[in-house]
């Protein structure tokens, strides 16, 4: 279990390797870890504790960790020292003058403090600026199955990283919100990004996506526009995080292109209900290289062992309140809890041929290829099951680049990719304020790197001797190109022949077909919310021409019906007809829709109990250790914290009151029997909104015994609730048992309204939460 299971006593740390005075010589210096150069020195390990390198074929999944380790700091049991490592005997009082006179210049101490605090901050990340990260692996499936064209990976790329079943790769990943800044709530409508660096034996590889495979503009040249529409307007920063406002719809009625990205984010997608419950897009064609140096173009899907599952609108603005880091609190509490996430690894693979005949163009990145044309083949599965030391040096620092990719891995001309692999090189210089960004330790490979690029800001590494350039013979022309054959990347020898063009191709120019599929794809429910989403953003923009705009010129051309619905919502005249540009077609794709990506799991999901003293002690003991055993996490919740009291002399302790609780941060509550336990939660306001809100939401819902009582107070429209003699009746996602008795059918019942996450046959319009 890697560095965690370690106490900090136990991990050597810098101050440890030059603890003991007397030991001190010269060469223990070399022994403090600094970030070193990869590979340095004849042995490899280079004498340097815990920096060790990745040789051919050595690479596990602890291998980043043990580079990691070599820079890890930890006080437990030390002293005190400032920066340059001078023992301090007050770090509370500044050196003044006399007792109660001005500060002095020579207070050391003092200055090296402040400067170091007054340094502290460095630029957010002008998009994404808000994220969390975690450690982990990726290992390739054993003989993938690629269907009939491909025969083994191995046929379609060299890339040891995704061919090599034996070999766990070290990742980190970091997600993100797009729009708002550092401090923004988590659970607001946007796109997430999902960034994956790979420590390959052959050099980082960046697979920097998001959680929707279409994007929103289809050249690199627009993005600042995009940037700028949507982010807070200019003259006043408001609002933050959001796109409900005028500037973007008005960049996004006037941009066609945009449609297909628009739904998604409309949709349930941009409302994840978590991190580790989302998908994730490489969004552009990729090619892959074989070791003949053929290409074969490729998608990237990143798709979650939980489910991909939503949160609801209405949840999301309470959680912005109640709970502000829900998805990056929820990521961090998982891991450390002990659980392994875990994606597998998707591709869908096709060649030139193919690619032609499509409809759209596999260059332009607001469209995607659907399922339904080319299946996704799973090759292999990423597991996170570490967390940052440290959110600033790891989470903070670590710097992803499209440009960084490895033998086996090539890009597509995708305008949009293709001015990626210029802006985030450029935007770390930004943001680091040197070249030397990639030294950072989370940054730097795991594969060896020797090269003749030098100095800058902040250089780590020590470069030995006299030669710096190439050719020389002073150093044997050392450091060696390598040839492809050996493992040098060599970018795609693709044929190119025309003219040089500054314009948009005509391959580029559909824009409704694929929103269209979208939207076809939807269950009522989700077009319900797609709807009630383009209420509120539209709602809050001012200008009527930017509100008739959407309507008439891109969703009339997506679908008749839904720009009907939506004009409904916003003061505009619905159109009388479909726009001349909707598409004549009714296909759909059922892997778009999320309601179809609910595997059989409740594992990791949160579970709320309501109680207070006088409950049924086999209720709350048998739905406990029930809900546990398929890997749920449940959580005790009464009036007060401390110990509650069963009716048959069982205790628990409440692990959370009301003030803190609140059901937007739970997936399903259930409320256990006990007449004094009910008796006292009726009459408290709090468990009565906790139950209606979390019906409001669609979330499962249970009661035994008494605790039906609770529920039938709170009056849930249109459901059953079982009465004495019924057993257990289930009424969307209700799950009830008056007389209790059969436990195990229960909490079995109770479980697969769970694994079904959200209810929506509910019609919750009327309760008051
Ligand atoms: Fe980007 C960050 C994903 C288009 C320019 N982008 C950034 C991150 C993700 C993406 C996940 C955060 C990485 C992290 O966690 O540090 N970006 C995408 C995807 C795109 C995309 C999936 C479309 C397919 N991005 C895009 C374009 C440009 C940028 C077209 C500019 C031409 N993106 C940036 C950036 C950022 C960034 C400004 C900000 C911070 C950073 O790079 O490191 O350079």
């Amino acid at each position: 279990e890697e560095h965690s299971g370690e106490t900090p006593s136990e991990q050597s740390t810098n101050a440890e390797s030059v603890d003991d005075e007397a030991e001190l010589d010269s060469s223990d210096a070399q022994e403090t870890p600094q970030p070193r150069a990869d590979g340095a020195g004849e042995d490899g390990g280079g004498g340097q504790p815990g920096t060790s390198d990745a040789h051919e074929g050595e690479l596990d999944e602890t291998s980043k960790d043990e580079q990691l380790e070599g820079v890890r700091e930890n006080p437990s049991g030390e002293e005190l020292t400032t920066d340059h490592g001078v023992k301090v005997s007050d770090t509370d009082n500044s050196l003044k003058a006399i007792e109660r006179g001005p500060t002095l210049m020579e207070d050391f101490h003092f200055r090296e403090k402040m400067t170091q605090f007054d340094h502290e901050s460095i630029p957010e990340r002008v998009v994404h600026a808000r994220g969390t990260g975690a450690h982990g692996y990726y290992q390739p499936y054993e003989d993938p199955d690629l269907g009939d064209e491909y025969d083994e990976i191995a046929d379609v790329t060299k890339a040891k990283v995704l061919t090599n079943p034996d070999q766990k790769t070290p990742v980190f990943t970091r997600f993100s919100t797009v729009v708002g800044s550092r401090g923004s709530s988590d659970t607001v409508r946007d796109v997430r990004g999902f960034a994956t660096k790979f420590y390959t034996e052959d050099g980082n590889w960046d697979l920097v996506g998001n959680n929707m495979p279409p994007f929103f503009i289809q050249d690199a040249m627009e993005f600042p526009d995009l940037v700028h529409a949507i982010k807070p307007e200019p003259d006043n920063a408001i609002p933050q995080a959001s796109a409900a406002h005028d500037t973007f719809w008005d960049f996004a009625s006037l941009k066609p292109e945009i449609t297909h990205m628009i739904m998604w984010v409309l949709s349930g997608r941009a409302l994840p209900r978590a991190y580790r419950m989302m998908q994730g897009f490489g969004v552009h064609t990729f090619r892959l290289i074989n070791d003949d140096g053929e290409s074969v173009f490729v998608k990237f899907h990143w798709t979650p062992k939980l489910g991909t599952h939503q949160l609801v609108w209405d949840e999301t603005t309470k959680l912005w309140g109640k709970d502000s880091d829900f998805n990056r609190k929820g990521l961090y509490d998982v891991i450390e809890e002990g659980y392994d996430l875990e994606w597998e690894l998707g591709v869908q693979l096709f060649d030139e041929e193919r690619a032609e005949e499509f409809d759209f163009d596999i260059l332009d990145p607001t469209k995607i290829v659907p399922e339904t044309e080319v299946p996704v083949r799973p090759i292999g599965k990423m597991v996170l099951n570490e967390t940052p030391d440290n959110f600033f040096a790891e989470t903070e620092q670590v710097a992803f680049h499209p440009g960084n990719v490895v033998p086996g891995i090539d890009f597509s001309n995708d305008p949009l990719l293709q001015g990626r692999l210029f802006s985030y090189q450029d935007t770390q210089l930004n943001r680091f304020g040197s070249a030397n960004w990639d030294e950072i330790p989370i940054n730097r490979p795991l594969a060896e790197r020797h090269n003749n690029q030098r100095a800058g800001f902040m250089r780590q590494e020590i470069n030995e001797g006299k030669v710096s350039y190439k050719p020389n013979s002073i150093g044997d022309d050392d450091p060696q190109e390598v040839p492809e054959e050996e493992g040098g990347y060599e970018h795609y020898n693709e044929k190119i022949d025309g003219k040089k063009i500054r314009n948009r191709s005509e391959s580029f120019q559909e824009h409704f077909d694929q929103a269209r599929l979208f939207w076809n794809s939807m269950s009522e429910p989700e077009k319900q919310n797609i709807v009630d989403a383009a209420h509120f953003e539209l709602g809050k923009v001012d200008r009527m021409e930017i509100r008739e705009r959407m309507v008439y010129d891109l969703f009339n051309n997506v679908d008749h019906e839904f720009a009907t619905r939506v004009a409904e919502g916003i003061g505009v005249e619905p159109p009388d007809s479909p726009g001349d540009e909707m598409p004549d077609h009714d296909r759909e794709d059922p892997s778009l829709s999320m309601e179809n990506r609910t595997p059989d799991t409740i594992e990791t999901r949160k579970i709320a109990i309501l109680l207070d003293d006088g409950f049924e002690d086999d209720h709350v003991s048998e739905l406990e250790s029930a809900l546990e055993d398929e890997g749920a996490r449940v959580k005790i919740i009464s009036k007060y914290l401390g110990e509650k009291s069963g009716a048959n002399g069982e205790t628990v302790d409440a692990d959370q009151h009301h003030v803190a609780a609140a059901s937007v941060s739970f997936d399903a509550v259930v409320v256990p029997g006990g007449s004094e336990s009910v008796d006292t939660l009726t009459q408290q306001g709090d468990p009565k909104h906790f139950v209606a809100e979390a019906f409001k939401h669609y979330k499962p819902i249970a009661a035994l015994g008494e605790g039906t009582e609770l529920l039938e107070e709170v009056e849930l429209p249109d459901i059953d609730i079982a009465s004495d003699g019924d057993g257990t009746v289930t009424s969307e996602g209700v799950v009830t048992s008056r007389d209790g008795s059969d436990l195990d059918a229960f909490a079995e019942a109770f479980v697969d309204a769970i694994a079904q996450h959200r209810h929506w046959g509910r019609s919750p319009a009327e309760v008051p939460a």
